[in-house]
């Protein structure tokens, strides 16, 4: 299957006119084409889901506005001079923006030997790479804020560009490991270069923020320890774009820590757990972004239903042929436990 999206800024009208308020033609086209990837990426494994091709779905259908944005902003690459990211079971468009190949996620759903990101062990949403500096994402949740404590550190002690994100649910934040992010990125003349992001979906399982949280918003809470924070619209491309590009300038330039809350859509419910149906009273980003393409005659309703039956098509061909794909032996089952070798000191 093919990662890169198809380079379709030939069709259109001038490439550098404002497609979308500040963002320009291309970048419009290309945050649209990989929310919908990402999109139909997440209807695919939920069909496998329910058609018994994956013992539990969880994910990111409602976070692409935020999430899509942040792939393509990060430094990617292998080592501390690049960016580590530690994400969570809903960064799908994060991964595919990054340049992941979407037929690895249906992968990991039907538990082949072949799924890049746990070898058939984990399930739906569990990122891992490696070569992109994704830490494997956990399934206990917000434990990723207190390890990002970590991989800024050595960046800090090796004095490179490189800065860690983190980012997790809203509910989580009620947990210690998002207190001990907010202690250790910040003690004066030791701040670390952690962008701390929270996708707030207003949700945890089915217990909702309100009532749940003293602050009316999450990110008020760096304000104590003297972060600059921001509360937005993730559901808009083009609002998170900005922050995202913002909040990340500052981190790798000052080497202090951001503490970014994003408003998100739970679209699919929390996961299969609670039904993976469609949610209609929630804001979609994807449809709302549409709306706006189509207003500022960027594309069309036809070119837009073209590219979403051409990806619906794809990816269940790309199930089909991972249907086939043989599980992992049992005898492999101590495999890829424990790391046999340093590899955050260079070893490889
Ligand atoms: C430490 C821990 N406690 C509880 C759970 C069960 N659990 C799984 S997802 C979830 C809700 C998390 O909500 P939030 O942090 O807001 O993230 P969201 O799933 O809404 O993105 C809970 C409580 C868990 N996985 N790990």
């Amino acid at each position: 299957m093919t990662t890169a999206p198809p380079d379709r800024s030939a069709e259109r009208s001038p490439t550098t006119a404002a497609a979308s308020g500040g963002l320009s033609t291309e970048t419009a086209l290309r945050l649209h084409d990989l929310m919908l990837r990402s999109r139909v990426l997440e209807e695919r494994l939920i069909t496998m889901y329910k058609q018994g091709d994956g013992y539990f779905w969880i994910g990111g259908p409602g976070e692409e506005a935020f999430n899509v944005p942040l792939g393509l902003l990060v430094d990617k690459g292998q080592g501390l001079d690049h960016d580590y990211l530690h994400l969570h079971y809903r960064s799908s468009g994060t991964l595919l923006a990054m340049g992941a190949d979407p037929i690895d996620s249906l992968r990991q759903m039907k538990n082949t030997a072949s799924d890049p990101y746990s070898k058939g062990r984990n399930f739906a949403g569990h990122y891992s790479v490696r070569k992109w500096n994704v830490a494997p994402v956990s399934s206990p949740i917000e434990v990723q804020y207190s390890i990002a404590i970590g991989t800024a550190q050595a960046q800090t002690k090796k004095g490179t560009k490189g800065i860690t994100i983190v980012q997790g649910g809203d509910a989580g934040t009620a947990e210690g490991d998002f207190a001990t992010c907010l202690v250790w990125s910040s003690r004066k003349g030791r701040e670390l270069p952690i962008l701390i992001i929270v996708t707030n979906n207003k949700f945890g399982i089915s217990t909702p923020y309100e009532g749940q949280h003293g602050e009316s918003r999450i990110a008020d809470r760096g304000k104590a320890f003297g972060m600059q924070t921001a509360t937005i619209d993730g559901n808009d491309p083009e609002t998170s774009f900005h922050a995202l590009k913002k909040a990340i300038d500052y981190v790798r330039t000052e080497r202090k820590p951001y503490l970014l809350e994003a408003m998100v859509s739970r679209l699919h419910g929390h996961s299969s757990a609670s039904g993976a149906n469609f949610v209609k009273d929630e804001v979609d980003c994807l449809t709302r972004f549409e709306q706006r393409l189509e207003e500022k005659k960027v594309l069309s309703r036809a070119q837009m239903d073209e590219m979403r039956a051409k990806y619906t098509q794809e990816f269940l061909t790309a199930s089909q042929k991972v249907r086939e794909e043989p599980q992992p032996k049992a005898e492999t089952i101590w495999d890829h436990v424990f790391a046999d070798k340093n590899y955050v000191g260079g070893e490889n």
